[in-house]
């Protein structure tokens, strides 16, 4: 699984000349290339309030450009792809977007997209602000507020549903950054977290008037819509007059205090920061997460609201048919650069195409998303084993052909005597017998004739019966009963060839039938080792909404709002009955079936079928 280095970022989502948004060709390009999970952090807040500063403390060298002046400077949403410092496997793209609320550029709008597009695209959302969390840098964070309208979780739904469990389970995990903190941390006299500072600044008023209900709403929705909350304080970090040069300092020139602050900001990012996920733990990798891009701006373009399930019907649309296309281009290319035609035995053509046929099937399974029902992967399964049989015909009839050849070749002498008519005299027959041997043993003796060496030779030898027959009725140096001994051992010596190429076609056929069991096996053992991760996944979402769930309640009962904390309870139930009726294993089941059926029609070797799934599925969902 490939990921890439980025020397530096560039820009993913800008505008073209129409003014609209584009995603842009090059990051796309990057993307691509991507085949690991991505675990994306985004950055958003005010303009001018050290947000791009921030994360190149996460690409842990200077990429996203700062600007000294008042002007704001980063534009768009940009990208810096990096291999992930901790997480093995795993890229880490960070999104660094244009400041929210510059009254030069007044467009309202743009930032609400801005801020959309940076929570439907990543997994973790750092919200940058600067100096306290009081009120008024609540209601700056007024586009959590608009989330609602501006982002759909199922198509059908009206404005007015209630989306916010669907929201908390695919929004990303929420990360306050407060910047020039300058408060100490404490709540009535006592030392507190900056977490607990961020849940208290969180509090709701009681109440419903207008005011109370303008108070609440940005706290409500940061509660309702994103769980894990984190929050942390950052010192100023430096003097003002060396800000100004802020892209000449180095480390030294920082404040011993801010350097540490941001330690463990990285670290929390770092160690917690999850793989971006769609739903039920869908997960995406790079080159997912350009398309996804592509999927949402296009719905804003042309004045739709972006749609999580319609994303994740493109992404499968899309991304499954490359996936199929990738894994037989890999199939094909890998097959014609390592099999030479013909083998010496079924075995030999087999083995190489089962490891290129694994990896093929790891190179659709990495690639494929959400593939309902399993129609690629039947289509992928279907058309290997198509290829692959038309291999095993052109090594049958690339060995006849050879095999052919080494026998005109080492029976030449035999026929020229034979046409000469040189064998039908006293003593010949023991000498065509001889030649006709040692012939024989020549031939068996070459290599590179391929599988269908005896098979070949049998033709061969029965077409001379006749011949032999003759010779040996025509050698009169042989009394009768000599002639008799002869003639069944030369019986005999056709059933041995018979038997022999019997034999050989038998292990071919029997090789090709264990071929078909162990293409199904592989398939069915990478499918429900992925159903297995993306289970586990999907599990810990739901758990992760659910205590959010219950702790949200709690902390409403025990802030005197006893109505909202019931209304609660129907979202809850339905929380409870989904966890307590987790049917991932009948999902798989039914996946195993519905492939299992496919595959007898075109895998008729795969007869026992079952036995393998079933052992697999039991031994991954206990
Ligand atoms: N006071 C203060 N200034 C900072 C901090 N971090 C960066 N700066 C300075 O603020 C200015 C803007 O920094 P950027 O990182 O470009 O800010 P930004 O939020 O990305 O700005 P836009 O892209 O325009 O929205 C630079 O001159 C930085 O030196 C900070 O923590 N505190
Ligand atoms: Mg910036």
């Amino acid at each position: 699984m490939a990921t890439v280095k980025m020397p530096e970022p560039i820009c993913l989502i800008g505008n073209d000349e129409n003014g609209c948004m584009c995603v842009m060709r090059e990051a796309l390009d990057i993307l691509e290339q991507i085949t690991q999970p991505v675990v994306v952090v985004a950055i958003v807040g005010l303009y001018r309030t050290g947000k791009s500063f921030l994360m190149n403390r996460l690409g842990r060298k200077k990429g996203f450009a700062l600007g000294a002046t008042i002007e704001s400077k980063t534009k768009g949403i940009w990208m810096w792809c990096l291999p992930h410092p901790t997480k093995e496997g795993h890229t880490l793209v960070l999104l660094d977007t244009e400041g929210l609320g510059d009254v030069d550029k007044g467009d309202e709008k743009h930032d609400t997209w801005i801020f959309c597009l940076a929570v439907l695209l990543s997994s973790t959302l750092v919200y940058n602000s600067m100096g306290t969390i009081d009120n008024d840098a609540l209601q700056k964070l007024h586009y959590v507020t608009e989330l609602t309208e501006h982002i759909k979780v199922k198509s059908g739904l009206r404005d007015d549903d209630d989306q916010s469990t669907e929201f908390m389970s695919f929004f990303p995990s929420f990360v306050w950054a407060v910047r020039d903190f300058t408060l100490k941390l404490e709540l009535e006299g006592r030392p507190i977290t900056a977490d607990q500072y961020l849940e208290n600044a969180l509090k709701l008023k009681p109440g419903s008037s207008i005011k109370s209900e303008k108070y609440n709403l940005p706290r409500r929705c940061l509660r309702e819509f994103f769980s894990p909350r984190k929050c942390f304080v950052f010192e100023r970090p430096a003097s003002k007059e060396k800000m100004s040069k802020m892209e000449q300092l180095t480390d030294v020139d920082l404040e011993s205090s801010f350097l540490k602050e941001v330690e463990e900001f990285c670290s929390y990012i770092f160690t917690n920061a999850q793989a971006k996920t769609m739903r039920d733990g869908l997960g995406l990798i790079g080159r997912m997460l350009g398309t996804l891009a592509e999927t949402y701006v296009e719905a804003i373009n042309s004045g739709r609201v972006p749609c999580l399930d319609n994303a994740v019907e493109s992404l499968s649309q899309i991304q499954n048919k490359r996936a199929v296309t990738e894994a037989l281009e890999f199939y094909r290319s890998e097959m014609s650069r390592n099999v030479q035609l013909p083998t010496e035995t079924q075995e030999d053509l087999s083995e190489i195409h089962t490891d290129i046929q694994r990896e093929a099937i790891e190179i659709f399974i990495n690639g494929s998303f959400n593939d309902v029902s399993q129609r690629y992967q039947i289509d992928l399964m279907r058309t290997l084993q198509s290829v692959y049989e038309e291999y095993c015909r052109d090594n049958v009839e690339t060995s006849r052909t050879k095999s052919k050849s080494v026998i005109s070749r080492v029976f030449s002498s035999l026929e020229t005597e034979l046409r000469k008519g040189s064998y039908m005299r006293p003593g010949g027959y023991t000498d065509y017998h001889n030649t006709l041997k040692r012939a024989t043993e020549q031939y068996r003796s070459e290599k590179g004739h391929g599988l269908m060496r005896e098979e070949v030779l049998k033709e061969y030898l029965s077409e001379k019966e006749g011949t032999g027959q003759s010779i040996l009725a025509a050698d009169k140096s042989l009394t009768e009963s000599q002639q008799e001994i002869e003639r069944e051992r030369l019986k005999s010596e056709a059933r041995e060839q018979q038997q022999r190429a019997l034999e050989e076609q038998n292990r071919i056929k029997d090789q090709q039938i264990k071929d078909q069991q162990r293409a199904y096996d592989e398939n069915i053992k990478q499918m429900l080792e992925k159903f297995k991760r993306q289970e586990e996944i999907a599990k810990q979402e739901h758990e992760r909404v659910l205590n959010a769930k219950l702790k949200e309640q709690r902390d409403l009962l025990e802030q005197g709002f006893k109505d909202r904390a019931e209304k609660m309870q129907g979202e809850i139930d339905n929380l409870e009955e989904k966890k307590k009726n987790w049917s991932w294993s009948s999902i798989a089941g039914t996946a195993l079936d519905t492939i299992g059926t496919a595959a007898m029609i075109f895998l008729p070797g795969a007869g026992k079928i079952a036995g393998f799934g079933l052992s697999m599925l039991s031994k991954l969902f206990k």
